[in-house]
């Protein structure tokens, strides 16, 4: 590793004229988060902003005056919402771009099912609508919850608020069951949103910038008041917990929707064949414009209940639905500057600063460049005029530049080839797209954003410890490395004494520090940051090895690539070895080392159950070889893992059962020469009920 080097110093009158106008810039954003409910960009392109900021004012500390945005404690967002778990986490979708992709999707769904090409395949489509997805939940026909659909696991509870709309029943209509709970999207009209921010001018508030961000502000306010004074609407488009069965397919069950009062989008339609979703696709895609709601796509959901069951989950999507999603939108604006974003694993990313513009509802000041490759590709030169799309939630992008607009004078874009958060080497490894700061935890935007990524809502999720607190924290010192979180409650006075604390506050901030010092293992596996390590593969490396003890000496053995620890880990379903090699890297790093050391003294790592299940075949190691005729190769693969069984795709000492179908090979042979069990597809069938 090469060692950390002072970054070229910036001449003061420079430094301070770019920190007031990134100061200027973020109080913008600030405002349009905290008070306005109406971000104008993402949190990535926000956080850069922060962290530039913030490494200008490491280099310049005489910057860091009290009313730097870096000393302030955002205005409290109107939150204050409890948070409510969903019995059925609500998933995402995967989403289609081109027509290929959705007859791929049928295909897919063939092979699963396993069905005749006599068999058709029925579907319900219907327009997504740009809202806001939320749960409500029925007991004995009453609304008694509603909740945004949060992180998907955890939402907030709005109850109050959604009673005040009048597309949401409050007691249903005809007979329903003890419990139910529907699912939809909260919007507003085009219409009405023009009305009402006609009305907020006049009455000299703030408008919305489109119809998602003023339906997403009327429901998150604390007043259910102001919510019953925004024209907000609702449709109903799906099941989540259900305790008794009420039709047979999604068409029906919309049907049933409607009977207890629940609007469902009219243009909803049973289609039969990929060809048909694609010509309701073009259909609704020509009605777009004239429809009084925003659509960013469609969506195509498998009819049949019973095959929606069977097809199940993949991630964090259903395999039964799709979101075909519409093309991004595009504008043409001026590239003013190139910066670099340094990330918590030390990957540099160019990101291009815009001329605002207004890109389908959404003003656009940044945008990303990915890589230096990328740039050179397109050949992005500052001072370019370039087309940016932005689609749905993503990053906006640059498609291309516009060459005839290019100033005489503009030469190629130098990637820079050293750390603009610490002077490090900027070091591009064979094989990598992106360059990397080698200046590790020393670098102070790596460090910053491993802490924001160890708070994040999937790993820590301390309530009231935000990104701004972490930077706060670290920049004044209270926070350096995550263990000092746990430590905190010594220096309760010095957070009391900080503008924006109180001792209520500061209580508050400690109790829910407390409330996690206890956290489940996949949680905390995920919390510590190993590149490429998300919360799927933290869950598996917890299923796997069941307590922290255990993870972490395997993962200490597993440095040496020949020993069995190593290949313990490489076998994991999902785990190749990419990311066995970053799991293993990170954990012999030095300052690492330490941060475990210092985390096991202050936490209680809960362990992990491996997936409860009563099957013969749960903790088993599978093999499927041959042809399967009753039930495709997905759907054996994913009822195996169901039953908490792993699946593997080649046989070893590690295997415990192969299941051999017609014109079975050299799998089942090597099983045999193991010892391996072998079985036929009538007696997996027979397993594989339970
Ligand atoms: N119209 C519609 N939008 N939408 C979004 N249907 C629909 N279904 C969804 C989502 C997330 O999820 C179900 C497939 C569960």
């Amino acid at each position: 590793m090469s060692k950390a080097k002072k970054p070229a110093a910036t001449g003061l009158a420079d430094a301070r004229a770019e920190h007031a106008r990134l100061s200027a810039e973020i109080a913008g954003h600030d405002r349009a988060y905290y008070q306005e409910d109406a971000p104008v960009i993402s949190d990535a392109a926000y956080d850069a902003l922060k962290a530039r900021l913030l490494a200008l004012e490491l280099r310049c500390p005489e910057l860091a005056t009290a009313d730097s945005p870096s000393q302030l404690v955002g205005a409290a967002p109107a939150s204050g919402f409890a948070k409510l778990r969903h019995a059925v986490p609500m998933l995402s979708l995967d989403n289609a771009f081109a027509d290929d992709e959705v007859r791929d999707f049928e295909a897919r769904i063939r092979k699963f099912l396993k069905l005749d090409t006599a068999e058709s395949v029925a579907y319900v489509a219907e327009p997504k609508i740009d809202g806001l997805s939320m749960s409500l939940t029925y007991e004995h026909g009453r609304l008694v919850r509603a909740a945004t659909r949060g992180d998907g696991s955890e939402g907030e509870d709005v109850t109050e608020n959604l009673r005040t709309l009048k597309d949401v029943p409050v007691t249903l209509r005809k007979d329903a069951p003890d419990a139910i709970e529907v699912r939809g999207e909260v919007y507003m009209t085009k219409h009405d949103f023009l009305a009402l921010n006609a009305r907020q001018a006049e009455a000299g508030e703030k408008s919305f910038a489109n119809p998602r961000n003023a339906a997403a502000g009327g429901v998150r306010q604390i007043d259910p008041n102001v919510t019953a004074s925004r024209p907000l609407r609702f449709f109903a488009y799906a099941a989540g917990l259900m305790s008794a069965k009420l039709a047979d397919t999604h068409w029906q069950f919309l049907e049933r929707l409607n009977d207890w009062g629940f609007p469902t989008n009219p243009r909803a339609t049973r289609c039969i064949g990929a060809e048909a979703l694609l010509a309701f696709y073009a259909r609704i895609g020509d009605l777009r414009a004239s429809l009084d709601y925003d659509i960013d796509g469609v969506v195509y959901k498998i009819d049949r209940l019973d095959w929606q069951e069977r097809l199940g989950f993949v991630a964090r999507a259903p395999r039964w639905a799709i979101a075909h999603k519409f093309p991004a939108e595009r504008a043409t604006t001026r590239l003013n500057a190139i910066t670099i974003q340094v990330g918590r694993t030390g990957t540099l990313t160019p990101v291009a600063e815009l001329a605002p513009v207004n890109v389908g509802g959404v003003v656009v000041s940044r945008a990303t460049l990915h890589n230096a490759d990328e740039i050179a590709r397109k050949d992005v030169r500052v001072g370019d005029t370039v087309v940016i799309q932005r689609a749905g939630d993503v990053i906006p992008q640059i498609v291309s530049v516009v060459l005839e607009k290019r100033p005489q004078d503009s030469r190629p874009y130098v990637f820079p080839g050293i750390c603009p958060a610490c002077g490090a080497d900027a070091v591009r490894e064979a094989g990598e797209v992106a360059r990397r700061c080698v200046g590790g935890l020393i670098c102070p935007a790596q460090a910053v954003e491993r802490l924001k990524h160890f708070v994040a809502r999937d790993a820590f999720d301390i309530d009231g410890l935000g990104k701004k607190h972490i930077e706060e924290f670290w920049r004044d010192k209270l926070i350096q490395a995550p263990a000092d979180i746990f430590r905190l409650h010594a220096r309760k006075d010095a957070i009391v004494a900080r503008k924006g604390w109180d001792e209520i506050s500061a209580s508050k901030l400690l109790a829910a520090i407390e409330a996690r010092r206890s956290i489940a293992l996949d949680r905390f596996i995920l919390a510590l940051g190993i590149r490429q390590v998300g919360q799927a593969t933290a869950r598996l490396l917890a299923r796997d090895y069941g307590s922290y003890a255990s993870w972490r000496d395997a993962m200490f053995a597993a440095a040496d690539r020949e020993t069995g620890a190593y290949q313990r880990l490489d076998a994991i379903e999902g785990i190749g070895e990419a990311v066995a090699d970053d799991i293993v890297a990170f954990m012999h790093d030095r300052h690492n080392r330490d941060v475990l050391a210092a985390l096991e003294r202050e936490l209680t790592i809960a362990d992990m159950a491996p997936v409860a299940s009563t099957s013969a075949i749960a903790g088993k190691t599978i093999v499927f070889t041959g042809t399967l005729t009753g039930m495709g190769r997905s759907e054996a693969k994913a009822r195996a893992e169901a039953l908490g069984a792993k699946v593997a795709s080649s046989v070893s000492k590690a295997t415990d059962l192969v299941v051999a179908g017609p014109g079975a090979g050299s799998k089942r042979k090597a099983a045999e020469a193991l010892g391996v069990a072998v079985i036929d597809e009538d007696e997996w069938r027979k397993l594989a009920e339970g």
